[in-house]
């Protein structure tokens, strides 16, 4: 006798991500171990796509979901799934996120259902429930917070639960250690998968990420550069494993900027917000990243920020002001 095994590979960074995997722990049972976690970091990016090619399955089921092919990744995510698709598995790509025409070509050729593509209703949990899962009070409950996460809306009830997750995954994402950053995410994974508002492991982590996180905040905070460009308030500073909603909206809210930005030292990564008719996306565009019109990024290379000296976060502060007159 045989049977199917179910996987899934979920971006690891979200809330989103978290529900989309939870919503088929439940309504599958899929074993803990069978949860998978991709992200725009190479490190873990190429570590699970080198775990899908070395499963060597058959005849099984690979679940992507919230997550984007981006041009970067999409050679070697087409050399998996075409892989995938040789040995007789079924492909299932579900996402919400902006695709390139080019990327979503390449890899759909491989995929037996496919959605993926900017959505302005819907994250990516609620389109695993949609296409995938049984309709009852949990899946309901927990796409409603996964939606009010990803589309940065708050939420009367589970306000502080949904702070917690979000500071419980970013926790995890920094744990050096892939596989023990994959464990510590299938705890959280877990947790969201029985709705466990109080589990004891995320509170645990949540509460050591936003005392390391505050130190931070408070340090960029204070050493923000202004950029100003046709009347577009730009503000950014620089930092490690901060949690970026929360950072840029101190720097919207306290300094009336139009666009935050964080940038990421560690990750090599530029995170952006924005607000009102501002869509920091073109900034983001510009510099070969993407994302929403109001929440964006894009990873930066030795290039344009050699180490962490003053000398190169001022030439860096220079490069955003010469893409944000071409911008704004
Ligand atoms: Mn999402």
């Amino acid at each position: 006798m045989s049977y199917i095994n179910i996987y899934n590979i979920t971006h690891s960074t979200d809330m989103d991500g978290m529900s989309s995997a939870a919503l088929l722990v439940h309504n599958y049972r899929i074993p803990l171990k069978n949860i998978m976690f991709i992200s725009y970091d190479e490190k873990r990016f190429d570590y699970t796509i080198k775990k899908i090619g070395n499963m060597r399955a058959k005849s099984d089921v690979f679940i992507f979901s919230d997550y984007m092919a981006n041009k970067r990744q999409a050679n070697a995510i087409k050399r998996v799934v075409m892989r995938l698709k040789r040995d007789s598995n079924i492909v299932i790509w579900l996402d919400h996120h902006p695709w390139s025409d080019e990327t979503f070509r390449l890899i759909s050729k491989y995929c037996d259902i496919i959605i993926a593509g900017e959505n302005r209703y819907m994250c990516g949990a609620q389109i695993v429930y949609d296409v995938l899962c049984e309709k009852d009070r949990y899946g309901d409950s927990i796409t409603k917070l996964a939606h009010t996460a990803d589309f940065g809306l708050t939420s009367k009830t589970n306000e502080t639960w949904l702070r917690r997750i979000a500071s419980a995954v970013r926790y995890s994402n920094n744990i050096e250690d892939i596989e023990k950053a994959d464990m510590s995410l299938r705890r959280v994974v877990k947790a969201v998968s029985m709705k466990d508002t109080k589990n004891n492991y995320v509170k645990k982590i949540a509460d050591r990420f936003v005392s390391q996180s505050r130190k931070g905040t408070k340090r960029l905070l204070s050493n923000l550069a202004t950029i100003n460009v046709n009347g577009v308030k730009i503000m950014a500073g620089f930092g490690k494993k901060l949690q970026t909603q929360e950072v840029c909206t101190k720097i919207l809210k306290r300094f009336k900027a139009d666009i935050a930005i964080y940038i990421d030292v560690n990750e090599r990564r530029v995170h952006m917000r924005s607000k009102g008719r501002i869509y920091c996306s073109r900034l983001a565009v510009l510099y070969g990243g993407g994302g929403h019109p109001y929440a964006s990024g894009y990873l930066f290379s030795k290039s344009d920020m050699r180490d962490n000296s003053r000398k190169s976060r001022e030439l860096m502060i220079e490069k955003i002001r010469k893409g944000a007159e071409k911008c704004y």
